[in-house]
């Protein structure tokens, strides 16, 4: 088989852009075979390309020996078709194309390594393992569809909102927040790391543009190996100027309802594919609101969890928690012992200004007030037990007028995960990676 080159032909069209309307003209679609029937006199070709998928119909002694006989493809041959569009209710869209000429760019195995089909999942390492190709399935377009749209929404509602995105380094000099491992590179002769966090610029940076927001990669070095942690994460970042946490709830509150009725609008045959029109559902505002203590005193209550004040809430803890608290719900006042050095402390100093965003079992955001006061963030530098010299560049934007501020950052992939109803984090990623996996 030779592959053919594309020459002059270009795509006229997306296959969702071919309705009833073109009936009759002459369009040329680019795009991967999907599926191949071969009813002998009759032969079907369904071309996906990333904006759906279109029926190209090849019928005996109606087309050219020729091309019926050009028309025998495998699953994932990459093609263009020129044809005419003609009317036919039962196919994707309404209109079938009828082909006068098919160019058959480049062409599969016989067996692809992974089901294209359809009609199984295959393994999610051997998804990974292949995931361009992996990437086309009818899945993945519903998944990837809706992240695009979250991303493309979290921008509109903060626009709308003046905020202005900034971008900060992912190369730094040493330890963001101190806690997280940090991945160390080269950088020329001197050790250097991979950020953990957009923490520090963006509090610097909201006091310069009062609002800021990033959503970007920060890198987080530790061997979890769940369902719900990976080593490079995609945050949306915020911080707000002349606020406290109670502002940011009440933002973060409004951007989940504004993103789920954007993606339930925009969306929802991607929601209807993956089975989650009905779970994907529209939050009632304002979100509950529960301080770490009630949390405690519920676990014990409902089930007999004994917590010691001041430790972090386990993962069966967090199981039992979504269980009784199937939905969103913020968890407020941590202990100042578990939260960084740049949360502000609440009036009783055991408590802070601080909190989680909880979907059910799955943490999504964390934030708060911060520390704006020099001296006050020195001190709780130290009483983390991290050195202040290390932070001097930063403390230096503390001397010239930072105004108070607060913030949260929030995990996309996690969010992903759960509007789409998947159960391992990867999924909601293009290129995961985790201790065990660099590649691709
Ligand atoms: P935190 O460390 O809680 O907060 O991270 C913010 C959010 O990022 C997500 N996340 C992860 N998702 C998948 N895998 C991981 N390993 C992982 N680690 C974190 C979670 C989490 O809620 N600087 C603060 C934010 C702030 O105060 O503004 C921070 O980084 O959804």
């Amino acid at each position: 088989m030779t592959f053919e080159e594309i020459g002059e032909w270009r795509k006229t069209h997306y296959t969702n852009e071919i309705t009833p309307k073109l009936v009759d003209r002459e369009v040329i679609l680019g795009g991967w075979v999907r599926n191949f029937r071969d009813l002998g006199g009759m032969r079907f070709i369904i071309l996906q390309d990333k904006m759906g998928e279109r029926q190209i119909t090849l019928k005996k002694g109606e087309v050219s020996d020729n091309l019926f006989e050009k028309s025998r493809t495998g699953y994932q041959y990459c093609i263009m078709v020129k044809g005419r569009v003609k009317a036919f209710k039962a196919a994707p869209g309404g209109v079938e194309i009828i082909p006068s000429e098919i160019k058959i760019l480049n062409q599969t195995p016989e067996k692809l390594p992974i089901d294209m089909s359809g009609e199984t999942i295959s393994e999610l390492d051997l998804r990974l393992n292949h995931r361009a190709l992996d990437l086309r399935s009818k899945r993945n377009e519903a998944i990837f569809k809706i992240r695009a749209q979250l991303l493309k929404g979290i921008r509109n509602f903060l626009f709308e909102r003046d905020f202005t995105e900034i971008t900060t380094p992912k190369i730094i000099g040493s330890a963001t927040e101190g806690g997280t491992e940090l991945f160390p590179i080269m950088y020329f002769d001197k050790e250097a790391f991979l950020t953990q966090s957009a923490q520090l610029y963006k509090e610097q940076l909201s006091g310069v543009y009062e609002r800021v927001f990033e959503i970007s990669p920060c890198f987080r070095a530790e061997k979890s190996r769940t369902k719900r942690h990976i080593c490079e994460i995609f945050v949306l970042d915020v911080e707000i100027a002349f606020s406290d946490m109670h502002d940011v709830l009440k933002l973060l509150e409004e951007l989940v309802y504004y993103i789920i009725n954007d993606i339930r609008e925009k969306q929802m045959p991607a929601l209807k594919f993956l089975n989650m029109e009905k779970k994907t559902i529209l939050p009632e505002i304002p979100l509950e609101r529960y301080k770490y203590d009630e949390i405690i005193e519920l676990l014990k209550s409902k089930f007999n969890i004994d917590m010691e004040w001041g430790e972090d809430i386990s993962t069966e803890a967090y199981r039992k928690l979504g269980e009784e608290l199937p939905y969103y719900y913020y968890i407020t006042h941590w202990p100042m012992s578990i939260k960084p050095f740049y949360i502000m402390p609440s009036k009783d100093g055991r408590y802070s200004e601080s909190f989680d965003l909880q979907m059910g079992m799955l943490e999504l955001t964390s934030g708060g007030t911060r520390v704006h006061d020099k001296q006050m963030l020195i001190d709780a530098i130290e009483s983390k037990g991290l050195n202040p010299k290390s932070f001097e560049s930063h403390l230096n934007a503390f001397d010239y007028g930072m105004p108070p501020h607060a913030g949260f950052g929030l995990g996309v992939a996690r969010w992903i995960t759960f509007l789409c109803g998947l159960d391992d984090i990867r999924e909601a990623v293009m290129y995961p990676r985790t201790p065990d996996r660099l590649i691709p």
